[in-house]
Formats: structure tokens, C-alpha cells, sequence
């Protein structure tokens, strides 16, 4: 066998000899396989003497062992200076000497062993027949093996008595537990979990678990102690023999989300103040009283006087400790009035209502509805009379219904006592304002007019709302009272029937019995219809007379 080798060899300038001087001639060249048999004992190969050699020449691989060898060789200059012995990174390789060139030699053993390697020849061996290609099916003896998993390692050797590479099964074998009864599963007996580093067997966190060879349980896992971010939880059960199975893991991994940021503690509130559409720097608004402390609980009147009619909305600022404030939309809320306008037809002149009553100090200074049938206990009242237009005390009722006809009594909203001044038109207590119109409900708004001697009246249609102002006149149509119950005044004025002594929705006998009781009295009496302070003739005759039979238009509630 014949390997060439090509080599090219330029010499290195030694120690002393000056730099880009003509390099001196190669003499000589040697090669050896693996061991150095010290300079010039090489094999020596021909060279023609120059300073750079570029020679091919054979190499003798006679003497060589089977296997791999390495080739080295080296020059040697005129000066007698060898060069560095270089090596082929090709390295030579000698088949064995017995072998037959071409001829795969029988495989005439096989042997196995498990995990570790025993050593060529000690592994356990299998039967074989002799052959180049071995083909068998063989059983492997697990019997010596300790529970758990295991690798079996196998290789062959042939009739050389060469053995091949070792390979190993990728299939593991499991023995299972020393104590198992084999085909039997034991009963699982423990569940333990644990996150994200394992604590070793029996330290996880257990999990209450009936025992039997099927768990299927749902349990909570505590998070408690976990760090923020994500975790992995990992699962694992244990059966009677005390075997731990395999340790598991969710792909869901758990989030803990940080903590929220910031104090734990809060400093105390300790000034509030509210605005109504605000100016919103704190200070500007109105104070509320409150003792510090992190949280208020409170209710705060909110004074609405001055406030224009219309929609408007309250702030709350509140101030804490650090001096920091803070500015809440609390609420919205409606400052309206009821603005109405009516006559009795008793007082009217023609013009006006007469203020009789009024000038001679008859009027009472709490209004008068606190008894049957009105039953209305209202404290409003005022230390005197507001001002000389007053003819008398009226009672409001505001009705919420879906039309005049159903809103009867059971569909009251609200109840207040008013002025009635001379023009007919209506006021709070002050005389002069409108009145304040307390109702939340924003429609269906009817409104009944009540007087101590007249008949009442309910608004017809619902009140009109225009920027916080329900309003109401009933005195330019008879048909702006429901069932067109009011008197023509004339000069196209109308106005509430006079007559009606006990206050109830008819002018009837029993009116003209309560007339002749209080006949010849003064004052302010219920049969006074004309409200001049006397009872007389005159307001029988022209009035509860004229009137009789008159029913108020106002709905009353009739069960069925
Ligand atoms: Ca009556
Ligand atoms: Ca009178």
C-alpha cells in the first residue's frame, strides 16, 4: 500500500542569521509514524538540494500496526539545522493484518449490560449464531435492576474479536418499586405540589387526597408566599409503597401581579368644602365642618339660596393632611320654582282680589290647611304677614300622572302652603319670591290649587318648564282648570268658585249650614266668602248661591 504525500517546505531563518539573507539550501527530509525516532533517524525521502523544496514522494506503510497512525516530518538545511517536525492532520489508517480485504468478518457475540459500561467482554451475553448479519430477538434480564429508569447498552464483536461501537436503547426500562405486586397499581396516598424549585420528596405542600388508584381531585394551591411575577407550579403524587411518581408541571404558569404602589396608610382628610359649578380653588368654596380622620362620613346641607333656577352641579373638595386636595363631582341637582297664577272669585273686585283680610290682621300666621278635609301638617308659617298684597293662604299639591284625568289624590308629589297675593299670583312666604319647588320628578308636573272657601283647582294640562320655572295660569280660561270648573270674572278673567265653607269638592247644603252658623261673625271665618272679615247675607245670597251645586274639577280616587 502506497500513500502520497505532498508536502511544500520553506525553511525558517534560525537565530543570527539576518533578516531577508537567501535562506540556505534543504538537504535533507524524513518522515516517521507516531513515535520520534530523534533527527535523521527517519525514514529518508530524496530531495534535491534548494531552498524551497516542492517534492511528492511515497511513503512505506509496510511495518505499520492496523489502525490509525500519524505521519510527521521535518527538513534539514546545509547549515545542519533541522526544521520543526510538522505532522499530516490526514492521518493514516492500516486495516488489520488478518483481515481479508472486502470480507465483513461473522459477528460472533453479542452482549448487553445497563448504565454502566462493565468493561469489553463482561457485559451479560446474548446467545448468537455466528453470521455477518445477526438479526435476533433476545430477553434482557431486569431482574438485578433497582426501581427506577434504566439504559441498556448493547454491542457485538466479530470473529476478529473486534467489538463494534456500544450503542444503547432510546426506549428506557422502568422498574417499578421494590414492594409492587407487578400488574397491580397501589392506591395514590399523597399529592404534594410546590413552585418553581423543588424542596426534594415529601416537602411540597400537600393536597388532602382520598386514597385510590384513580385521584381526580380539584384543589386550591396557596400563592400566598409568592413573589411578584410568573411561577410554575409542579405537581406530584405518592402510592402505598411509598413510590413518588413522576413530577409534573401546569403550562398555565401563575402570575403574581406587584403589590399596589403606595402608602398603606392614608393621611387624614381634614377640610372639606363644596362648590356649587365651581370656582374649584380650594378655599373659595364652602366650608364644611368635620372632625380629621381617613375616612368622613357626613351629610352637608347644601345651601341653594341665591343659586339661579336651572341645572347645576356640586363639588366636593376635600383637603388632607399633606395639604394635597382632590375635586369630586358628588352630584347635579335642579334649583326650580313653581310660578302660578290664580283668582278666587269671593275677593275679586273686578280688578283685583281684595286684601281685606290682610289689612284688618285677620289672616293667620300659620297656614290654615292643618285640619279636614286638607289634613295638612305643614309648619309653614311666617311672624307676620310679608307685605299688604296678600289676600290669603293657599295649599299647593303638585301631581305626578300620566294625564289630569288619573291625578287624583293618590298621585300627589308634593304639598306646601303659599300666598296668594292680590294679583293672583302665588309666593313663598317671604311675598315676593317665587316659590321654591321641592319635587324631583322633572314631568307629568300637574298642580292643584286649594282654598279654604273655594273650589279647587287642578291644572289641566302639566305645567310649563322653561330654564327651572314650572308655571301655570289658570286665570285666562275657564277650560286651564280640568273639567272647566271656574268662574268667568269677566273682562276674560276667570277664577276659583266661592261658596265652599267645609273646603270639600262641592258647594252644597252642608256650605250654607256652616254659612248660618257663622253668620254675623267676623274675622277670618271659613263662611266669609267674599273675605270682607264679616258673614253676612251677601255672601250666602251672591255667592253660595250663584255657586250651588258646583263640583270641583279636581280627581278624586274611586275604589272599585
Ligand atoms: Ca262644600
Ligand atoms: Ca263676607
Amino acid at each position: 500500500m502506497r500513500y502520497i504525500i505532498i508536502i511544500l517546505l520553506t525553511m525558517m531563518i534560525s537565530a543570527g542569521q539576518e533578516l531577508f539573507a537567501q535562506s540556505p539550501d534543504i538537504v535533507q527530509l524524513e518522515y516517521f509514524f507516531d513515535s520520534d525516532p530523534g533527527f535523521g533517524n527517519g525514514t529518508s525521502v530524496p530531495v534535491t538540494a534548494d531552498s524551497i523544496t516542492d517534492t511528492t514522494f511515497d511513503i512505506d506503510v509496510s511495518g505499520l500496526s492496523p489502525g490509525f497512525h500519524t505521519v510527521y516530518f521535518r527538513a534539514k538545511d546545509a547549515n545542519g539545522i533541522w526544521s520543526l517536525t510538522h505532522y499530516s492532520t490526514q492521518k493514516v489508517f492500516i486495516e488489520g493484518a488478518a483481515f481479508a480485504p472486502g470480507i465483513i468478518s461473522d459477528i460472533t457475540a453479542i452482549e448487553y449490560y445497563f448504565d454502566i459500561d462493565p468493561g469489553f467482554g463482561n457485559g451479560t451475553p446474548i446467545a448468537v449464531t455466528a453470521g455477518t448479519i445477526t438479526d435476533t430477538d433476545f430477553d434482557i434480564d431486569v431482574s438485578g435492576l433497582s426501581p427506577g429508569f434504566h439504559i441498556a447498552y448493547f454491542r457485538a464483536k466479530d470473529a476478529h474479536g473486534t467489538w463494534s461501537l456500544t450503542h444503547y436503547s432510546m426506549q428506557k426500562v422502568f422498574i417499578e418499586g421494590a414492594a409492587s405486586v407487578p400488574g397491580i397499581i397501589s392506591d395514590i396516598t399523597a399529592i404534594e405540589y410546590y413552585f418553581d424549585t423543588d424542596p426534594g420528596f415529601g416537602n411540597g405542600t400537600p393536597v388532602a387526597v382520598t386514597s385510590g388508584t384513580i385521584t381526580d381531585t380539584d384543589f386550591d394551591i396557596d400563592v400566598s408566599g409568592l413573589s411578584p411575577g410568573f411561577h410554575t407550579a409542579y405537581f406530584r403524587t405518592k402510592d402505598a409503597d411509598g413510590k413518588w411518581s413522576l413530577t409534573h408541571y401546569s403550562k398555565t404558569k401563575l402570575f403574581i401581579p406587584e403589590p399596589p404602589v403606595g402608602p398603606t396608610t392614608y393621611p387624614d382628610i381634614v377640610s372639606m368644602e363644596y362648590f356649587i359649578d365651581p370656582d374649584a380653588t380650594f378655599g373659595n368654596g364652602v366650608t364644611i365642618s368635620l372632625t380629621s380622620g381617613q375616612v368622613i362620613d357626613t351629610t352637608v346641607e347644601i345651601d341653594v339660596s341665591g343659586v339661579t333656577t336651572g341645572y347645576h352641579d356640586i363639588y366636593l373638595s376635600i383637603k388632607d393632611a399633606n395639604n394635597s386636595s382632590s375635586l369630586f363631582h358628588v352630584s347635579s341637582f335642579e334649583v326650580s320654582e313653581v310660578s302660578l297664577k290664580a283668582l278666587l272669585e269671593g275677593p275679586y273686585n273686578g280688578t283685583e282680589m281684595s286684601t281685606t283680610l290682610n289689612v284688618v290682621g285677620d289672616l293667620p300666621l300659620s297656614q290654615p290647611f292643618n285640619v279636614a278635609p286638607w289634613n295638612y301638617q305643614g309648619t309653614e308659617s311666617v311672624t307676620s304677614i310679608p307685605n299688604n298684597d296678600v289676600v290669603d293662604w293657599v295649599l299647593l299639591e303638585t301631581r305626578n300622572a300620566n294625564n289630569a284625568a288619573s291625578a287624583n289624590e293618590l298621585t300627589v308629589s308634593s304639598r306646601f302652603a303659599a300666598f296668594m297675593l292680590k294679583d293672583g299670583s302665588i309666593t313663598g312666604l317671604d311675598g315676593t319670591s317665587p316659590l321654591p319647588f321641592n319635587t324631583h320628578d322633572s314631568v307629568n308636573n300637574y298642580v292643584v290649587i286649594h282654598h279654604r272657601n273655594h273650589l279647587g283647582v287642578l291644572s289641566a294640562q302639566e305645567m310649563g318648564y322653561s330654564n327651572g320655572v314650572y308655571s301655570y295660569d289658570f286665570t285666562s280660561a275657564a277650560e286651564k282648570a280640568y273639567d272647566t270648573v271656574q268662574k268667568d270674572l269677566g273682562s276674560g278673567v276667570f277664577g276659583m268658585y266661592a261658596g265652599n265653607a267645609n273646603g270639600d269638592g262641592a258647594i252644597g247644603l252642608s256650605d250654607k249650614t256652616l254659612w248660618q252658623s257663622q253668620a254675623g261673625n267676623a274675622g277670618y271665618q271659613s263662611a266669609d266668602f267674599d273675605m270682607n272679615g264679616q258673614v253676612d247675607n251677601s255672601d250666602k245670597n251672591l255667592l253660595w248661591q250663584s255657586n250651588y251645586g258646583k263640583e270641583s274639577g279636581v280627581p278624586v280616587f274611586t275604589p272599585f
